[in-house]
């Protein structure tokens, strides 16, 4: 079993983050100078026990993430900022913790609807 951490909490760029999608094999919108770096997820041979995602802890960052689904059980911890986490689709247990300042949370598809929402969620907002 696997285990992957990703953490971008020291980005500190205005604007930085706005942008982040993640889907069961890849996160785009989160790493590099402009964030235009894509991280391709797999574990060929074995499977991903545990995804953890920080995203930057500078109270200026509003980030923005949007979940399709979750390539594993995930922990995602926003840090400081006005943040906003859309998930869309979770087949995997996850947390989503969106730390301090003025966060949306919003759970369900764009046409809205919880059909694929299928594990168990923890929100802490
Ligand atoms: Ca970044």
């Amino acid at each position: 079993m696997n285990s992957l951490a990703i953490s971008d909490a020291d980005d500190a760029v205005p604007g930085a983050n706005a942008s982040v999608s993640i889907t069961t094999t890849t996160i785009s919108g989160l790493a590099g100078p402009s964030d235009l770096t894509s991280i391709a997820l797999a574990a060929t041979g074995g499977s991903i026990a545990a995804l953890t995602v920080v995203g930057s802890t500078n109270p200026g960052v509003a980030e923005a993430f949007t979940v399709t689904d979750l390539p594993s059980p995930s922990t995602f911890l926003m840090g400081a900022g006005n943040d906003t986490f859309v998930l869309e689709g979770a087949s995997y247990p996850s947390t989503i913790q969106t730390g301090d300042g003025n966060d949306t949370l919003r759970l369900g598809s764009a046409g809205g609807g919880l059909g694929a929402i299928v594990s168990a969620i923890t929100l802490d907002a």
